[in-house]
């Protein structure tokens, strides 16, 4: 690897500088972005090997190109892995990433202008479960449920059922990129079999938490459809899988290939193949509780400061920060103030935020990252206290400089998995 990396030096130097920034960026700072993580060198390895160069359309023994002895061993394994690790009957571990994931189990089971029942973008709802302005939001109907002030900011069912029953969706979505609890999957699954519709979690946040036993199954509750991408909790590369019963392989598998994607990343596929086999380790179900003890952790030390959290707490990876009434600052504001000691988050609208989403009410504050790089509750309250000395005496150019100090320090003493070696 080296002696390519020699070569990147001297036939593409900017490239090769901007790769070596990053690294650098990554090593003296700490990613509290809860979507973010740090991948096994092993994946790396496999992002860049030669899968790279592989057209593969088409499904292990049902190719459209030859040469596929390799690539239809490296799917296998993914998609039996991915089975065994949710404890379901089909995986489908093709899609490039979140968005088309989720767009390919729509277009399996509807027709333009058909309703899904899903989580209002404001209140953690993800951009493929209906905003506006997204192409999914012009296809399809997006009805939306929102999360309740009366019941300490989580979903209240008797709510979600009326919904359900004024607007007859064809799919109920669970599933969020800004929610700090778990999910009431049984409770979902009974709203949608009272009008008939399909149960779908996408648990991209989580999927590793899942995988770890830490977070409630959405198949335990006998959902029909589980989405998840593969770079988030789980520690693979970048990718998204569509997981469920045989009954549905066969249209789900259609929809991905030839419905909406072409040929597939094995290079992508070969890594996600990496991760699963990490996640069916003993080691990972230690990596996905210390991923909450952490989130407690630090969620416990910025109340105790006085922040103002929504949902008052965390049961999963991540809190939301309510900045303009713990610190009365903007999340931009936030977000900023936190970059500049070193410490990456990011700007976040909250529940019937009255602010715009590019400077709304809150910041997104994650553990999984931090704890892939052995950071435990002692350094979460270190970095709590960081964070509130920072929001703080936001415009104490000098105390931030000397925080920058404190946390890039600190940090340099946790190795970065890929960089550092083999973490
Ligand atoms: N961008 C991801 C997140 O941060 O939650 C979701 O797509």
């Amino acid at each position: 690897m080296d002696e390519y990396r020699a070569l990147l030096a001297k036939t593409d130097r900017a490239v090769f500088d901007a790769i070596a920034g990053e690294e650098a960026r990554q090593k003296r700072g700490v990613e509290l972005i809860p979507s973010e993580n740090y991948t096994y060198p092993e994946v790396l390895v496999a992002l860049g090997s030669v899968f790279t160069n592989k057209y593969a359309e088409g499904y292990p023994g049902r190719r459209y190109y030859g040469g596929q002895e390799y690539t239809d061993a490296i799917e296998n394994l993914a998609r039996e892995r991915a089975k065994e690790l949710f404890r379901c009957e089909h995986a489908n571990v093709q899609p490039l990433s979140g968005s088309p994931m989720n767009q390919a189990v729509y277009l399996a089971f509807l027709r333009p202008g058909d309703t899904i029942l899903g989580m209002d973008l404001s209140h953690g709802g993800h951009l493929t479960h209906g905003a506006p302005v997204s192409h999914m939001g012009q296809i399809f109907r997006f009805v939306r449920y929102k999360t309740d002030p009366e019941h300490e900011g989580r979903i209240d069912f008797d709510t979600l059922r009326k919904i359900a029953r004024e607007s007859q969706p064809k799919i109920v979505l669970c599933g969020y990129t800004s929610y700090p609890r778990d999910y009431d999957y049984a409770a979902f699954r009974r709203v949608a079999e009272e009008v008939g519709a399909l149960t779908m979690a996408d648990v991209s946040h989580i999927g590793g938490l899942i995988a770890g036993g830490v977070m409630r199954n959405p198949f335990d509750a006998g959902f029909d459809i589980v989405t998840t991408t593969t770079h988030k909790s789980l520690r693979g590369p970048r990718g998204g899988m569509v997981l469920c019963a045989k009954k549905y392989a066969a249209v789900i598998d259609k929809s991905v290939f030839p419905g909406l994607q072409g040929g597939p990343h094995m290079n992508a596929i070969a890594g996600i193949a990496i991760a699963l086999g990490r996640a069916l380790r003993p080691e990972f179900k230690e990596y996905a509780a210390q991923v909450l003890r952490n989130a407690k952790t630090l969620a416990a030390t910025l109340l105790a400061a006085g922040g103002s959290l929504v949902t008052g707490g965390t049961d999963n990876h991540m809190m939301v920060l309510d900045t303009m009434k713990s610190f009365g600052m903007d999340g931009r504001v936030a977000e900023e103030t936190l970059d500049k000691i070193a410490i990456t988050t990011n700007k976040q609208i909250i529940p019937d935020d009255p602010n715009p989403p590019l400077r709304p009410s809150g910041i997104r504050i994650g553990t999984p990252a931090a704890t892939a790089r052995g950071m435990k509750e002692d350094a979460m309250r270190r970095l709590g206290d960081w964070i509130v000395s920072a929001l703080r005496a936001h415009d104490d150019a000098a105390l931030l400089d000397r925080l920058r100090g404190e946390v890039q320090a600190f940090c340099l003493q946790y190795p970065v998995p890929g960089i550092d070696g083999a973490v």
